[in-house]
């Protein structure tokens, strides 16, 4: 649908308006409860500011906003696998979903939330790295919270296995006045040290180096307590087994030409996931739901 058909078919005077930026579609919501904006490219949310709160979410100011390359920052959806392929076929990092269009299937106000729907279905890309039979809806209620809801429904004869993560960038004041709970004790997958398997010691988890650690078989919230904003950032999630927590640091920034030089000081990914050991195994006629909810909360000087 094009950009115009968007507008009669979904728009919501002053609420919800389509419109394009850098050759990608984008819905504009504006609500008395918050902002946001979401690209139809991979069903992208790239900024959601509660009213009241600064924004939520860190987005690049070197990302690109171009067809068919990922947006770094927001919420990217990483399906149907979780950073490399895993069964030794052609594809890339992340999976397919955060570089297909979705199509706009829904939007409804209900007192100062906005209810949006998006789907993917197979495409021709997807086909070519093996992937159709399968539909996924993303559900997004945007106001003072933001819920996201990922169901994924196979109309496959086999069964469809598949990973999945909201792999949201939070917007923190610095880095290193920054911490994470909701993770202690929990067992991780060490990226940035061969894949060694830890346990977590640390409580709050305080990032002093580049970070890249998928924490296993964990379903507890994790609260991001970002100082330099005095505001608590609560991250909820259902049906979700796996968390990652990643930033590059300095120098894997310095290698990276959609993030500017010092962004990884604003930044932290606290991601909702099933990976690493937890995929979904769906037979025909199956669906399953992930899904997470995201909180502010001002902290007192
Ligand atoms: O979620 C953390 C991670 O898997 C890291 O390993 C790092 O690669 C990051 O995602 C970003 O991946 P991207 O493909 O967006 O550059």
């Amino acid at each position: 649908m094009d950009i115009t058909a968007l507008n009669e078919n979904f728009g919501l005077p002053g609420v919800l308006a389509f419109d394009e930026h850098s050759g990608l579609t984008r819905a504009v919501i504006t609500t008395p409860a918050a902002s946001a904006t979401v690209y139809l490219q991979g069903a992208h949310v790239a900024e959601w500011q509660p009213a009241g709160h600064e924004p939520v979410l860190f987005m690049s100011g070197a990302s690109a906003f171009k067809k068919g390359k990922a947006i770094r920052g927001g919420i990217p959806i990483i399906f149907p696998w979780f950073g490399d392929r895993h069964d030794g076929q052609p594809g890339p990092a992340h999976g397919f979903a955060r570089t297909e269009e979705w199509e706009f299937g829904f939007a409804a106000l209900s007192g100062d939330e906005l209810h949006m729907s998006l789907l993917l279905t197979p495409s021709e890309a997807s086909r070519a790295l093996g992937f159709d039979h399968f539909r996924v809806v993303y559900h997004l209620t945007i106001g003072r919270e933001l819920a996201l809801q990922l169901t994924v429904a196979s109309d496959a004869e086999t069964p469809l296995v598949y990973e999945e993560a909201l792999h949201t960038y939070f917007a923190v004041g610095d880095i290193h006045q920054t911490s994470v709970t909701g993770l202690d004790a929990v067992e991780y997958i060490d990226k940035r040290d061969g894949g060694a398997l830890k346990v977590q010691t640390e409580d709050p988890l305080v990032l002093t180096r580049d970070t890249d650690r998928v924490y296993l078989d964990t379903a507890s919230a994790c609260v991001i307590d970002d100082t330099v904003n005095q505001r608590k950032i609560t991250v909820d999630k259902t049906n979700s087994s796996t968390t990652i927590v990643w930033n590059p640091w300095a120098e894997l920034t310095a290698k990276m030409a959609d993030m500017e030089p010092d962004g990884w000081e604003r930044m932290i990914c606290v991601e909702s996931a099933n990976a690493a050991g937890a995929s979904i195994t769906l037979a025909h006629g199956e669906v399953h739901h992930m899904r997470c909810v995201l909180t502010v909360e001002k902290t007192p000087a």
